[in-house]
């Protein structure tokens, strides 16, 4: 039997376990990226690790998150990345370079690579064939250390592309259609690997749009073959050197394929507040709008702005409509400008935002309250653009223009004949914001702002102790509900203590005032709890107020590592039904719990005051997973490991 091109990758870069799905496998990763928000904890956990320069081929530090400066904080964030790069042997994409996932695309990514970014978005350069995982920012550290990077096998699912997309259908439409069958918990413990005759069809900045958005299924990742259209980006790139075909086996087994007709294909929307919530822009057409935002790493792309500014062009948008672009990278912003396109949009009346992550994770541009807001962007969560009572819709750049233009939502094939153009042979390729490492690194003093506090560190797991349900939440809690973002939390993400006071706070804003009072804490959770970012303040915070387990139906992949990592026990209920015995309150008695965690056996948790309610929960964490809980985190844990090989 053959292999599918994930099999190809992984069995290169194995070091440790075997092939099997569900098996934990260590792979070598060649490079890394980090952004600012979670990359400051990042470059301070490498710090503590004690090593003098990265070891991987390639790790670049990006600025595209924290870019409101609205104080001496996110700059000083900025100042001590740089120093941090130049003086550890890290590329350096200045702020304003764009955001990470884009950039890393058009000048780094390598098809056949491994590649894991403190970003859950990281899977984006799937679309050139790369092994690209999201991870959390100690891990990225562990890797630029030169350790292997540890997952469980993932099963390989295969989605079949056939035909060709109609006009003023798109890459969004294709991955709204898969969220809608698979759901944001589908693709946990998965990598849906695409292939078929529609691939072809494709460009890059589309695949990239489809891999980027495989996050919002909880996937691993997901990767597209490396074919002529991906040699034919490369070359625009300047970066041809670095192209080889991939691709699957004629006779690679994909554990179940998906098939995706593009010709069926129809303009999809998702509704507030998942993005799975989807249904044809046919179902919700004639919705007002007030706010059309362009953009994100999954939609903002030049061809993505010439969509828009193809539909715009001549026209004016809505006059309840306010329409914000922000272009994915000073790449597709100087060729915006140099073809026009800049133009158009701003004629139409479009507000030109900076190339960066901005409304997508709510630095500026929140709706108003109680709106309507449309964006090309991936995640919808409730409160993520700043306005906790907004109803955020994401559809593709076809769809958002059409909306932009009408003042409500609208069917882009109404619009006439699509006004498609693929400009990749435009590009301007221009690397004058990327700074190379210091050749002299000893010279480089790393500078730290007043807010860069510490990392705290993880505490070993007790054998026996008692701790209160602190609070009790549903299913698909989002990290964004856990360590909420926005622009006046995310200056906060250098600075644990301070940050931890927002832990919960959409769901109960006396979160922290409680935790602080009990001293030690558990959190139970419905099904995928934690889905969402990589950001590892959503563990590190909660461990910060004494968060010792966490209890849940199931646990999406990042964040389980994230609580591991940080010394948090992940707990799953062995009956899903005993969920429905806790309440937030009760006191929970945990008796031999580091023996019953290395044994891998039915961990009992009693209720004090309740004797007949002992729950059944189980720890289903690899061997090396136990050892860094028992240990107090990842950080101890290589720390110690890098100190027995000296
Ligand atoms: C996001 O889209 O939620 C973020 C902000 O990019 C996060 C990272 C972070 O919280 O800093 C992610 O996706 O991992
Ligand atoms: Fe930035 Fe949004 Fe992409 Fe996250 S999803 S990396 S916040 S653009």
């Amino acid at each position: 039997m053959g292999y599918t091109l994930t099999e190809k990758i992984i069995k290169n870069h194995l070091v440790s376990g075997s092939m099997k799905p569900g098996e934990e496998i260590g792979i070598r990763i060649d490079q890394t990226l980090t952004q600012d928000a979670t990359g400051t904890m990042a470059y301070l956990q490498f710090e503590a690790i004690g090593i003098e320069r990265v070891k991987a081929e390639l790790s670049v530090s990006y600025v595209d998150h924290n870019m409101l400066q609205t104080d001496y904080r996110n700059m000083d964030d900025h100042r001590f990345l740089q120093s941090c790069a130049s003086k550890y042997g890290i590329y350096f994409s200045r702020p304003g370079n764009g955001i990470c996932h884009q950039v890393h695309l058009e000048r780094f990514g390598v098809p056949g690579k491994t590649l894991i970014g403190s970003d859950s978005h990281t899977p984006t350069n799937g679309g050139i064939g790369m092994l690209a995982i999201g991870a959390g920012g100690l891990d990225v550290a562990v890797a630029m250390a030169g350790a292997p990077f540890h997952i469980k096998m993932p099963e390989v699912v295969g989605v079949k592309l056939s035909g060709r997309l109609g006009d003023f259908c798109s890459a969004k439409d294709i991955i709204l259609t898969l969220l809608g069958l698979e759901t944001v918990k589908g693709g946990i413990g998965k990598i849906y690997e695409y292939f078929g005759d529609g691939v072809r069809s494709l460009t890059v900045p589309e695949r990239a749009t489809i891999t980027n958005m495989g996050a919002e299924l909880g996937a691993t990742t997901s990767i597209f073959p490396s074919d002529d259209v991906t040699r034919e980006y490369m070359k625009y790139q300047g970066r041809e050197d670095s192209w080889t075909a991939l691709s699957a086996d004629e006779d690679a087994e994909y554990s179940r394929v998906v098939e995706i007709d593009l010709n069926e294909v129809v303009p999809m929307i998702a509704k507030p507040h998942m993005p799975d919530n989807v249904v044809p822009v046919s179902d919700v057409e004639g919705t007002k709008v007030d706010q059309v935002a362009i953009g994100s790493c999954t939609n903002s792309s030049i061809n993505d702005l010439a969509i828009v500014a193809g539909v715009l062009k001549g026209k004016v948008i809505a006059p309840n409509v306010s329409l914000g672009v922000s272009p994915g990278s000073r790449q597709a912003l100087l060729t915006a400008d140099s073809l026009g396109i800049l133009s158009d949009l701003i004629a139409s009346g479009a507000r030109i935002l900076e190339s960066a992550c901005g409304p997508c994770i709510g630095m500026g541009f929140a709706p108003a309250s109680g709106s309507v807001s449309l964006r090309t962007f991936n995640r919808n969560f409730k409160g993520r653009c700043g306005t906790p009572d907004a109803g955020v819709y994401l559809a593709s750049p076809e769809t958002a223009a059409a909306t932009a233009l009408k003042g409500y939502i609208a069917d882009p094939r109404k619009l006439g004949r699509s006004k498609k153009r693929n400009l990749l042979d435009r590009l301007i390729v221009d690397d004058d914001m990327i700074i190379p490492p210091s050749e002299k690194p000893s010279e480089v003093e790393i500078v730290r702002g007043p807010n860069i506090k510490p990392v705290p560190s993880g505490r070993p797991v007790e054998e026996d102790f008692k701790a209160t349900v602190l609070i009790k939440v549903g299913d698909d809690i989002t990290t964004d509900h856990i360590m909420p973002a926005g622009a006046r939390i995310l200056p906060l993400r250098s600075n644990i203590p301070e940050i931890s006071k927002h832990v919960f706070e959409p769901l109960d804003p006396e979160f922290y005032l409680k935790a602080k009072e009990a001293g030690t804490g558990v959190i139970v959770g419905g099904e995928n709890y934690g889905q969402g970012s990589s950001r590892e303040h959503a563990a590190l915070a909660p461990m910060y107020l004494g968060i010792c387990v966490v209890i849940a139906k199931s646990f999406s992949r990042i964040h389980k590592a994230n609580l591991v990592n940080f010394g948090i026990v992940p707990l799953l209920f062995k009956e899903k039904s005993a969920y429905d015995t806790i309440e937030a309150g009760d006191k929970l008695l945990f008796e031999d719990l580091r023996k019953n965690l290395s044994s891998g056996k039915v961990i009992t948790v009693r209720i004090e005051g309740r004797k007949e309610a002992a729950i059944e929960t189980i720890c289903d964490l690899p061997d090396r997973f136990v050892e860094i809980l028992l240990e107090g985190g990842l950080l101890r844990y290589t720390k110690k490991k890098i100190e027995n090989e000296k």
